[in-house]
């Protein structure tokens, strides 16, 4: 009886978007894999989903149609067309696809078996950039954003037995979109991350967060919410470790927040402390591994569970190690993340999009702290309202995903954005968004040196007064200058805030060698990391870095013949895992602080 009262509750109160809910943890739950061999059609004319008058189709490439009688005619075939692997980009599995931006459909066939009582989820990792989703040829839904999870709700869509999903997914660059026509990284079109149904019972914890107050360090505080607003059910949560066993019984939102003492050891890089926790409700059970840690600033320092720390980082795309495309696997996160510990590093900025899970949690179990930031990149469409709808979504999905990850130090809501009302206002509302979001962890963005006079560089930007962090990218003695300008430059930044230098770099073919003054040789590049280490360790409120790049990744913008070959090369370790020369500049930096 009670279970049929909650299926009905459950029904009569969907939450708003309830089709679209982000489920916290997915990989805890109950899961069948969709990863694997799927169907592909390349579509450059999108001829699936408009006829030509370019209206939609109401029988397109979402039916799966296929010639059955002698006269019928189809024109596409899925089970006759080639296949890839997913998790993956297009653009390193076919040849053709290399540079290709538009619409590629994909289609998976898969058995499934109604189990009673249960809802069923289809989760995406990530797709770039946006997708359609139709199961057994009904709409499933639609998302936009590269970089970010969703799902939907499918329990209604599924057949017993065989069931297909077809998914349009197209990557075209645009002007509105976040991010927008130029960006200086690969743009990798496809199902990118992990595919899977993810079985709830009916009624079912949707979100939970467990973590420190702001400040505080012998307090767990947080809650866990049920899917729909049903009181009176009861939910748990269980840390062994630190004696906690509690039960709770949810409000008339179907949530309980909880606040309790705690003696904790707290997670550092020195000591990556996680504990064993599990939120359970009536019919569920899910199982994390969470860590506590504060993270605050103080003047001109940061302070990592109250004592001052030296950000000692290294930037980061989300591109795999000995061979092209996006990163893909575990063991893939857990190399780069391995040359960034033997760099000495404490922290890593995960450029310049949400990276995938696995990612996050690797450096968390790593011992190293993580800036997480969306692609509000260079000259976005900061006068265009859906353009920040959109930011703000992928923000609001990266920071509801992540939001139990202690490694996650830093939100960061830009990049290298140019001045004007408009953009203050689009940054503002998403500075504003993050502190109503999180009011735990360090607002950042990565600003631009805004002048020079007096051989000194000025850091000055109106979102000064709303980070906790002043950060910037500049490449003295790559773009402007000399390496040796280093040596006499004085900078200006006339904040009581820590700054942190989220970019600085030279390009270099790993193995070419020559003078220091010799472009893309390692000499160069040694050299300009070991001035400007020694110019930033000079300047007052110095409190980390992040250079640009860890490893050698692929641009369209970067053709240079012989040396680029549309790749960036400002990678410390070649694409091929060749560490360069400035590797052991950096390290050697990083050894002394
Ligand atoms: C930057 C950008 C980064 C580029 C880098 C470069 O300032 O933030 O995305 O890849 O410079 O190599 O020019």
């Amino acid at each position: 009886m009670k279970k049929i009262m909650l299926l009905f509750l459950g029904v009569l109160f969907f939450r708003e978007g309830f089709s679209h809910p982000l489920l916290q943890n997915v990989y805890a739950r109950q899961t069948v894999t969709l990863n694997g061999t799927w169907n592909y059609i390349v579509d450059p004319f999108d001829t699936g989903y408009f006829d030509y008058r370019q209206q939609p189709l109401k029988d397109g490439f979402f039916l799966n149609r296929k010639a059955v009688n002698p006269g019928d005619r189809f024109e596409y075939d899925f089970d006759r067309s080639a296949t890839m692997t997913i998790p993956g980009d297009w653009n390193t599995q076919d040849e053709r696809l290399f540079f290709y931006e538009g619409t590629v459909w994909f289609k998976k066939d898969f058995s499934y078996t109604a189990k009673p009582g249960k809802r069923v989820f289809l989760n995406f990792g990530a797709v770039n950039y946006t997708c359609n989703v139709w199961v057994n040829g009904k709409e499933a839904g639609s998302h936009e954003g590269g970089f970010t999870p969703f799902s939907f709700d499918v329990t209604a869509l599924l057949e017993e037995g065989e069931n297909f999903v077809i998914v349009r997914v197209n990557n075209q660059r645009r002007a509105e979109n976040v991010p927008t026509l130029h960006f200086d990284w690969w743009n990798y079109g496809g199902i990118t991350r992990d595919v899977m149904l993810v079985e709830t019972p009916e009624v079912f914890i949707d979100d939970y967060l467990v973590q420190l107050p702001k400040g505080m360090t012998d307090v767990v505080e947080g809650h866990i919410r049920l899917n729909s607003p049903v009181a009176g059910v009861s939910v748990g949560l269980q840390i062994p470790e630190l004696g906690i066993d509690r039960q709770f019984v949810t409000d008339e939102q179907g949530e309980v927040h909880f606040r309790m003492g705690a003696r904790l050891e707290l997670w550092s890089p020195a000591s990556p402390r996680l504990y064993d926790v599990t939120v359970s409700g009536p019919e569920e059970t899910l199982y994390d591994r969470i860590g506590f840690r504060n993270i605050t600033t103080e003047g001109k320092s940061i302070l990592l569970n109250g004592q001052p720390v030296f950000l000692k980082g290294i930037s980061i795309h989300e591109e795999a190690p000995f061979r092209q495309g996006r990163v893909i696997s575990r063991e893939e996160c857990r190399i780069l993340l391995g040359w960034a510990k033997e760099l000495g590093c404490n922290f890593v900025r995960l450029a310049h999009y949400p990276h995938n899970e696995h990612m996050v949690r690797t450096a968390e179990e790593m011992g190293l702290m993580v800036w997480s930031e969306i692609p509000v990149y260079w000259t976005i469409r900061f006068d265009n309202p859906p353009t920040l709808q959109n930011a703000s979504a992928q923000l609001r999905e990266m920071m509801e995903r992540d939001k139990n990850r202690c490694a996650v130090v830093v939100w960061s809501v830009a990049n290298e954005t140019p001045h004007s009302p408009a953009r203050d206002v689009f940054l503002e509302n998403l500075a504003r968004q993050v502190r109503q979001q999180d009011d735990t962890r360090l607002l950042s963005m990565a600003m631009e040196v805004s002048g020079f006079s007096d051989n000194t560089n000025k850091v000055e930007d109106y979102m000064s007064r709303l980070v906790d962090i002043i950060s910037f990218n500049h490449y003295l003695g790559w773009y402007v200058g000399t390496p040796q300008d280093c040596k006499t430059r004085q900078w200006y930044i006339p904040y009581d805030k820590p700054f942190f230098v989220s970019e600085f770099g030279a390009g270099a073919l790993q193995g070419y060698h020559g003078d220091p003054a010799q472009r893309w040789t390692e000499e160069y590049q040694a050299e300009l990391y070991r001035n400007t280490l020694e110019m930033f360790d000079r300047v007052d409120g110095f409190a980390g870095t992040s250079p640009w790049i860890l490893m050698d990744f692929r641009s369209p913008r970067r053709q240079l013949p012989y040396i680029q070959d549309f790749f960036n090369r400002k990678g410390l370790v070649s694409e091929k895992g060749v560490k360069k020369a400035a590797f052991y500049v950096l390290k050697d930096f990083y050894d002394t602080k």
